[in-house]
């Protein structure tokens, strides 16, 4: 149980590949590199298609990144897509991916529904995909190997946690500023906070919207809160973009964020941590995306017919001010 084992198509790349690959499968157990079997000069380079999300937010550069580079590390032939938030693009990039017959596609869904023709297609055509970062919502969870990303209702979890120990019993007037509509982390970061401070009536969310993860969005969405909201308390921001947005947007309004307006929000990317040491954000909660080197041993292991689990989550922290001054001087993103 919580393991799959995905065989992979035979003959591909005609009788050679087929006959590495045969000896990568026969290796079966540790140490045997799936595409690597060296000698006999049959090493065949894994060929992976990543669908990214596109280029929204720190975070999402700092994980194409550690994608791009871990690809290059492990000898993996990276064909990369970036999707500028799009589903059409994404569902395009994976059939595209399907015709040039990738060994793996790695896929990090723009929102969690709407997959599963083209999920079907990518299984059909023999090819395992490996969901990163974000998750989709089928229920035959057979159309993918594994999902290896963060456990987002754990973060939402954390940032409502403390605002609950921040405010106490005070009268806390919250905005809220959500992802992409319709992603796992807006919609997992929602209940998680929501869960959070469900016991704590004096904490009200009175407005809360989409910034779309972006800066630009958060900016926006937080000067119309401003406007129509005349005590704020906190904003809670699904990332650290938004939240450097409303940082902006509180400035304008002749308010001190940080002070007259606290600011929780979700990723611990460098431009965040740098606003907390700062104090003009409040609380950090990290969010990992270095998941390069974790994908890129994940497609070899079930290339070479090993076993991986069916979820692998991220293991991550949580910043307070002194914490991210002592943190910043080695942080790799
Ligand atoms: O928190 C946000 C990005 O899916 C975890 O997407 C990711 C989120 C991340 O745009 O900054």
């Amino acid at each position: 149980m919580g393991s799959r084992n995905f065989t992979r198509r035979a003959l591909v790349g005609g009788v050679v590949g087929a006959l590495a690959l045969a000896l990568t499968a026969c290796g079966g157990g540790s140490g045997t590199t799936a595409g690597g079997t060296s000698g006999g000069g049959a090493a065949k380079t894994i060929v992976m298609g990543f669908a990214q999300v596109g280029a929204e937010s720190g975070w999402r550069t700092a994980n194409t990144k550690s994608i791009q580079e871990s690809a290059k590390k492990a000898g993996v032939e990276l064909k990369f897509s970036d999707a500028q938030q799009k589903q059409e693009n994404q569902i395009k990039a994976i059939r595209s991916y399907i015709q040039q017959k990738v060994d793996v596609i790695g896929f990090s869904p723009v929102v969690e529904t709407g997959w599963d023709t083209v999920l079907k297609e990518a299984k059909d055509a023999g090819i395992p995909v490996v969901l990163t970062d974000r998750s989709v919502d089928s229920a035959d969870k057979s159309l993918y190997v594994t999902f290896l990303g963060s456990d987002f209702v754990a973060e939402g979890k954390k940032a409502g946690e403390w605002a609950v120990t921040e405010f106490g019993d005070k009268p806390t007037t919250v905005v809220e500023l959500q992802g992409t509509t319709g992603a796992a982390p807006a919609i997992d970061r929602k209940k998680g906070f929501g869960d959070a401070i469900a016991s704590k009536p004096n904490i009200k969310i009175v407005a809360s919207q989409t910034g779309d993860f972006t800066r630009a969005g958060g900016k926006q969405v937080m000067e119309a809160f401003l406007k129509s909201n005349p005590k704020i308390d906190l904003v809670y921001a699904h990332n650290d973009d938004m939240g450097l947005g409303a940082i902006e947007a509180i400035e304008a309004a002749g308010l001190v964020p940080g002070k007259d307006v606290k600011i929780v929000t979700v990723d611990a990317v460098k431009d965040g941590m740098t606003a907390l040491a700062a104090g003009k954000i409040n609380f950090i909660v990290e969010c990992n995306p270095i998941l390069g080197p974790q994908l890129m041993d994940i497609a070899k292991k079930v290339l070479s017919g090993g076993k991986v689990d069916a979820r692998i989550v991220t293991d991550e922290t949580a910043f307070t001010q002194e914490q991210a001054v002592a943190a910043l001087p080695t942080r790799a993103y």
